[in-house]
């Protein structure tokens, strides 16, 4: 359970290789890491601090609607992808924005989001709108849902975010890049590959939103939860979050909450935030950490 987690940070504190990184905050890192989460037994929701799991399980439908523009999370209230356009956008227009200002223009301005708000042909773009050579467009996610029906022993239940030839254009290259489904015994099980991840702030929000997926599936393909593995290339910790970390350590895991599922929509991509409930959630206090940009 959570233990694996706990052990990381441990690790990461004691044995981690002091980095310079692309932000110049500093990290210490491990490389290759592994966790499993037997979802069967409970959803993957830290307990040792609040996860903000509202906003996680937006992010995920956000990913799913193929969008890429972070106006829909704005009206969501979900302000967890604003540093990156703001940061660009403070650079290019010499503008001393505020973050709010930033954000109210984003909801209310269509030429301003078009031009200011939008992240490039990031996550929802690849999984759902890949442009092939030939100008062919790819619903990755739709291929995956009919292969898990039609082919569940194909060993090519995957999809990923790395279009190598888009990559320029991204504010950010995806992290949790590619995802891979194993079908076994009516269980659904997926593996994410994280090239680079933020254990203290990220990696909490990834676990909940690989979950999250892995239970959507096996809703709509009719099929029980199996495992989340995870799989960690650049595993770090910021240098300023070390004091988090050890606040996090000295507190004792909870058991995981439970997620319902309130309604079966027609389609993957039918499913509203409104349709999802976590249940026995008692979470440590939220410990406050900052983003590096
Ligand atoms: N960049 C870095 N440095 N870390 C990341 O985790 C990260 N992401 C996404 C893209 N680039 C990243 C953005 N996802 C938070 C959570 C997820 C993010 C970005 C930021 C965050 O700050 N969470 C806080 C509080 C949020 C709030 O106050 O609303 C938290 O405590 O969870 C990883 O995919």
């Amino acid at each position: 359970p959570e233990y694996q987690y706990l052990s990381l940070l441990r690790r990461l504190i004691d044995h981690g290789a002091a980095r310079v990184d692309r932000t110049g905050v500093g990290t210490k890192a491990l490389f290759g890491e592994q966790m499993r989460f037997d979802l069967s037994a409970g959803f993957p929701l830290l307990t040792t601090k609040k996860i903000f799991h509202r906003q996680a399980i937006h992010e995920m439908l956000w990913f799913l609607s193929g969008d890429t523009s972070i106006r829909p999370l704005l009206a969501n209230k979900v302000r967890i992808w604003t540093d990156w356009p703001l940061a660009n956008y403070r650079k290019k227009s010499g503008e001393d924005i505020s973050q709010e200002d930033f954000e109210a223009r984003v909801l209310v301005d269509d030429t301003f989001a078009a031009q200011w708000g939008d992240l490039g042909p990031v996550y929802g773009k690849q999984w759902r709108r890949w442009q092939g050579p030939d100008g062919k467009v790819i619903d990755q996610i739709q291929d995956l849902v009919d292969g898990i029906r039609t082919n569940p022993t194909s060993r090519r239940l995957l999809f990923t975010g790395w279009n190598v030839a888009d990559l320029p254009d991204m504010a950010l290259p995806p992290c949790h890049m590619t995802y891979q489904f194993f079908v076994a015994d009516g269980k659904l099980s997926g593996l994410i590959f994280q090239r680079s991840a933020d254990t203290l702030l990220g990696l909490p929000w990834n676990l909940c939103e690989g979950a999250l997926l892995i239970h959507m599936l096996a809703h709509q393909c009719d099929l029980s939860v199996g495992d989340l593995v995870w799989q960690g290339g650049d595993v770090h910790l910021y240098l300023n979050h070390i004091p988090q970390a050890e606040e996090q350590l000295t507190r004792e895991p909870r058991p995981f909450p439970q997620l319902v599922i309130k309604r079966k929509p027609d389609s993957l991509f039918d499913y509203r935030f409104e349709d999802f409930e976590i249940t026995g959630y008692d979470p440590h206090p939220h410990i406050k950490a900052d983003v590096a940009v």
